[in-house]
């Protein structure tokens, strides 16, 4: 199963830990998770070296791609609510996962088309991670 994994770069770095505990989690379901740069430390707020376009277009691939699209929505990022629009449009399944100590967006708490799963700590979200890899 291919994962799109979303999590915040320009929003801010500060869960990019628990990032990398999820991408993990999918990996030990045997999962082909498209975007680990996503979950790496070494990338900071100012992304990866290519052109906003090279991002783009290579981003918008593997939202095609990918079977699932699953974002942590617990740091507000713009290109994170984004990627979960358009991956609600093309037909994905679209889970989003966030710390239930912050106030996420209402607005996109309010889409019925979401999962969401919210915990107190990120340990509790890898049962949910091997649910949905079934
Ligand atoms: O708005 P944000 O930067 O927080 O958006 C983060 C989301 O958009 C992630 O889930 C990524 O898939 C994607 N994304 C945004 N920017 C980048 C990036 N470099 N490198 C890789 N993925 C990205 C940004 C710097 C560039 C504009 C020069």
């Amino acid at each position: 199963m291919k994962i799109y994994f979303a999590g915040a770069i320009r929003g801010g770095r500060e869960k990019v830990y628990d990032y990398a505990k999820f991408v993990a989690r999918f990996e030990k379901n045997n999962c082909n998770v498209l975007t680990k740069h996503v979950a790496d430390p070494n990338l900071g707020t100012k992304g990866e070296n290519l052109s906003p376009k090279e991002i783009y277009d290579r981003d918008c691939d593997w939202l095609n791609e990918c079977d699932i699209l699953f974002a942590d929505i617990t740091v507000p990022s713009l290109g994170v609510g984004y990627e979960i629009c358009l991956g609600e449009h093309l037909g994905k399944r679209v889970y989003a996962v966030y710390d239930k100590n912050v106030n996420v967006s209402g607005y996109l708490r309010g889409d019925s088309n979401i999962t969401f799963f919210p915990y107190d700590n990120p340990e509790e979200v890898y049962d949910f991670i091997d649910s949905i890899c079934k």
